[in-house]
């Protein structure tokens, strides 16, 4: 087992769901975090709540020149970063491809791929240069298939699904590990978002079976980043019990 503590590990996407169960969990494990997202009163209270040591700050990953001068920015301490989870990640709509909303495609492309490239681009070289170094991006169930609705949200996952692999290509000659960790249908603000905040739709999506929680996939991400270091976990799909693939989940609901 590779021991977690004192490890530095930059988390995108904190302030919410899946990148918060990480922080929970890293930070239990004696891990140092670096956290972001855009909602940094969230990241206070979590800081806050956190039993380790923390550096916080606001972050947009869709911008690109913002990304490059916070990481650039990066106090000495914090600069040797150990394990980067590439979380920060949303879905924007679930419409037909041809009455879907060019704003929400950028929004997910942008977020998606685009600012997981502008992180990824400015952490890798020095975890090449200090010879250690694991990312794990989180990709989804929706980069293996397409569902109806699902389109450019699933193509970016795709796209992750292409980068993670990318990444396991040009590194393999280095120490530096690459995951995927891909959940189906987890319990978080995604569905409020996929809906633009309506609360109501988004609570359909987890009705009639157990979804998995964030800390489900906090624990498999965990579990990627504490294997021996010549063990490299590529991919882990994660669903819940009740689903078995993007569109078939057992619900038993109410008449
Ligand atoms: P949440 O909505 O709960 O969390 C998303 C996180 O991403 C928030 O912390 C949000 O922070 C952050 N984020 C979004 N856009 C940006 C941005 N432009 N810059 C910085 N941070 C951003 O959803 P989840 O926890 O479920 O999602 C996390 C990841 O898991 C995503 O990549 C998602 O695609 C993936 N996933 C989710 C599944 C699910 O069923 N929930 C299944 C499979 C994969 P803020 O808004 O404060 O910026
Ligand atoms: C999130 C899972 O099935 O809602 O990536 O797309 S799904």
């Amino acid at each position: 087992m590779n021991s977690l503590k004192d490890k530095i590990v930059f988390i995108t996407g904190a302030s919410s769901g899946i990148g918060k169960a990480c922080a929970n969990r890293f930070s239990n494990a004696g891990s140092k975090l670096v956290l972001c997202a855009r909602r940094f009163e969230r990241l206070q209270k979590l800081a806050d709540e956190l039993k380790t040591e923390c550096h916080i700050f606001q972050l947009d990953i869709r911008q690109e020149t913002a990304v490059e001068k916070a990481l650039r920015a990066l106090p000495e301490k914090w600069q040797s970063i150990d394990i980067l989870v590439n979380n920060a990640g949303l879905s924007q709509g679930l419409d037909k491809i041809y009455e879907g909303d060019s704003t929400d495609w950028n929004t997910m492309i942008d977020t998606n791929i685009k600012g997981l490239l502008y992180i990824s681009r400015e952490i890798i070289p020095g975890m090449v240069k200090r010879g250690r170094g694991h990312i794990i991006n989180i990709g989804s169930i929706a980069g293996h298939e397409v569902y109806p609705g699902g389109n450019v949200y699933c193509a970016t996952k795709y796209a992750v699904k292409a980068i993670n692999k990318g990444m396991m290509l040009d590194l393999v000659e280095t120490p530096v590990r690459v995951t995927s960790v891909d959940p189906g249908l987890v319990e978080t603000e995604f569905s409020e978002v996929r809906f633009h905040g309506d609360t109501r739709r988004a609570e359909t999506v987890y009705r009639g079976y157990k979804p998995l929680s964030g800390d489900d996939i906090a624990d498999a991400v965990v579990w990627a980043a504490s294997r021996p270091e010549h063990v490299n976990i590529a991919e882990i799909i994660v669903l819940p019990k009740a689903q078995a693939s993007c569109t078939i989940v057992h619900k038993k609901l109410n008449k």
